[in-house]
């Protein structure tokens, strides 16, 4: 049975990974932040009690600014692969905390190749690299496109992955960036945009509130679906050689289109709900993020299948549903709170 670890399993792409890997037959491994509140609230549906044979979830309690506890617990579950998921991972917020972002997002990846160099160098490495790493270098983008990161988070995000190829160049290590344009789910964190909307359009059309405050609806991103994301990501860890590879479904979207999308699917005007507030605009924004994943379809075969138009269905469906069967709708998302 192959040994998976992954850090930032209680996020979006690891909750996914997890239940791909368990699919696979791995005995997974994640580490969780300690927090004075529930954060494995992705993980409900998989988590099985501590005291039930058979079981092939372990949680470990870990943080990627703790070296040591990343030593201990490399050397405890020597895995066949790592995933580096953990990350600082909202662009807005890293203007905020740009040196938080910096340590969690840039440096924990030192510290973790670090720990897998000391204790089984033979480890597999995903690190989760992102195309905000090319922020104002014009689309469409792919693995030769010149990095110009454009937040906190993007730089700590180009320090990374040049990190990730110094273990390949320098240790000899299996080390890999998937560099993943934005993939979103029912499982995104509220505050990033598609999320935003397609919960507000739910709750909209539900009468509970009328309208959402956003920032920039000019910026074009390209959304896919995170499941086949974490799928693609796998696979570049089962190759003969380690390599870096661009996955994106190199379809270009506005946020406004977006909404659209979103409230056209509740017979909604998006006009007539979304409202502008400079709050959460970006003191240097990147306005277009387009990829071109061929070299990942070339080697491995991937392509992604779900385009923005369904990835709003699939979310707006996801939030009318929660509302049918929460008990009490959740407040919305606190103002200042609402990146
Ligand atoms: P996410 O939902 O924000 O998840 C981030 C994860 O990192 C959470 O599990 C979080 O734990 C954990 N984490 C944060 N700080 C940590 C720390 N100090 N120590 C240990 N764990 C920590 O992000 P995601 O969307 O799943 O993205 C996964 C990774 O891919 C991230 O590195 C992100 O930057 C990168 N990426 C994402 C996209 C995208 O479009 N989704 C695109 C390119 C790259 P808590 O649950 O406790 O907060
Ligand atoms: O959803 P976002 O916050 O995602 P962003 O900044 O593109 O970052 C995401 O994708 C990256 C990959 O390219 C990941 F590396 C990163 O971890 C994260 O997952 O914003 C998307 C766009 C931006 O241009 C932003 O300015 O939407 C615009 N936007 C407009 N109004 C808004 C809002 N973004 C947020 N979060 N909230 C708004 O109200």
């Amino acid at each position: 049975m192959k040994r998976a670890l992954i850090t930032g399993i209680t996020g979006q792409d690891g909750s996914y990974l997890a239940d791909l890997l368990l699919h696979k037959g791995y005995e997974v491994h994640g580490v969780v932040r300690r927090c004075s509140t529930f954060n494995t609230r992705r993980l409900d549906h998989i988590y099985r009690d501590p005291h039930d044979a058979g079981r092939r979830l372990f949680l470990h309690y870990g943080d990627v600014s703790d070296a040591s506890r990343l030593v201990t617990l490399l050397a405890k579950v020597r895995p066949d692969e790592v995933y580096n998921l953990a990350a600082q991972s909202h662009v807005r917020v890293s203007f905020d905390e740009p040196e938080n972002t910096g340590d969690i997002t840039g440096m924990g990846t030192t510290r973790l190749l670090e720990a897998i160099l000391m204790s089984r160098p033979e480890t597999r490495y995903y690190q989760a690299s992102s195309s905000e790493m090319f922020g104002a270098t014009p689309p469409p983008q792919d693995e030769s496109t010149p990095f110009h990161p454009r937040s906190p988070y993007g730089a700590a995000k180009v320090y990374s992955y040049w990190m990730t190829r110094n273990y390949r160049e320098a240790h000899g290590m299996f080390t890999v960036n998937g560099i993943l344009f934005n993939h979103e789910s029912p499982r995104r964190g509220e505050t990033f945009v598609t999320r935003k909307i397609a919960r507000a359009a739910a709750r909209i059309a539900r009468g509970l509130e009328n309208r959402v405050y956003l920032g920039n609806l000019d910026a074009i991103r390209d959304w896919g679906y995170a499941p086949e994301y974490v799928e693609g990501m796998w696979r570049m860890l089962q190759l003969d050689e380690p390599d870096d590879y661009v996955l994106a479904t190199g379809v270009a979207t506005t946020v406004r289109e977006f909404a659209e999308h979103c409230f056209g699917h509740v017979a909604l005007d998006w006009r007539d709900h979304v409202a502008h507030d400079s709050a959460y605009l970006r003191p240097s924004e990147v306005d277009a993020l387009v990829g071109d994943s061929g070299k990942a379809e070339a080697a491995f075969g991937w392509t992604a299948q779900t385009r923005a138009g369904d990835l709003a269905r699939i979310m707006v469906e996801a939030e009318l549903k929660h509302l049918e069967t929460a008990k009490a709708p959740l407040a919305a998302v606190p103002e200042q709170m609402g990146r």
